[in-house]
């Protein structure tokens, strides 16, 4: 498999986690997101929303970081990534969305350019943006995984599902934009908990080799 890649891309964290998880060998292909890789036509021809993560399975382009996650689930189920009962699966797939569908879709290089060079805010107005709307992502995943009734030692129980990895990269970017992680002792167990599986380790940005 084939996967279009940027270290700091939490999206293709995501990916990439779930690969390792798998036991799945990948062949990278990096875009440098920061120097606008992604907007070359040659990728807009492979991915028309010129974002990555792009996984290529044979002849077919896969899009949407969730989407990819569900696709290697399905297609090769050990270990699994979500639980077997519907409710749980739910609200598994519900933790995940708060980060891939609310908090990260917020911070991402072209919003933040529309934010700088279109509407003109400055870089301590931009970082605030950004930390407001991580921290409510953060406020929210602290609230559910108190409230869950079957959280264990990871958010669903004690097996490694798409919420421990979307839980991971809410994380990651809040470090990067040194949010305040103190009020989410639950978030930051698991964090702690999940980050020391070589699947998770392996996947992190800096470990990655276009990190700088
Ligand atoms: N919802 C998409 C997000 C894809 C996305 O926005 N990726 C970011 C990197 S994490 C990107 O490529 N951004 C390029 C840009 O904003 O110009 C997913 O989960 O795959």
């Amino acid at each position: 498999m084939k996967l279009y890649t940027y270290y700091r891309s939490q999206a293709s964290y995501r990916v990439r986690i779930a690969l390792n998880l798998k036991g799945l060998k990948r062949e990278d292909t990096f875009l440098h997101l920061e120097k606008g890789d992604q907007f070359a036509a040659a990728y807009k021809a492979i991915n028309p929303q010129m974002v990555v993560p792009t996984l290529v399975d044979g002849d077919i382009k896969l899009f949407q970081s969730l989407a990819i996650l569900e696709y290697l689930d399905e297609t090769h189920p050990e270990p699994p990534l979500l639980p077997k009962d519907p409710l749980a699966r739910a609200w598994v797939r519900g933790f995940a969305l708060v980060n891939v569908a609310d908090s990260h879709p917020l911070i991402v290089p072209r919003i933040r350019n529309y934010l700088t060079k279109t509407l003109g805010l400055g870089q301590q107005q931009l970082l605030g943006w950004i930390q407001h709307w991580l921290g409510a992502g953060l406020a929210a995943m602290e609230t559910m995984l108190a409230e869950h009734r079957e959280s264990g030692r990871l958010c669903h129980g004690d097996a490694v599902t798409l919420a421990d990895i979307c839980l991971v990269t809410q994380v990651t970017p809040a470090h990067t934009f040194k949010c305040e992680l103190a009020p989410y002792p639950r978030v930051m167990r698991i964090y702690d908990t999940v980050m020391a599986i070589p699947a998770f380790a392996d996947a992190a940005p800096a470990r990655q080799p276009d990190a700088e």
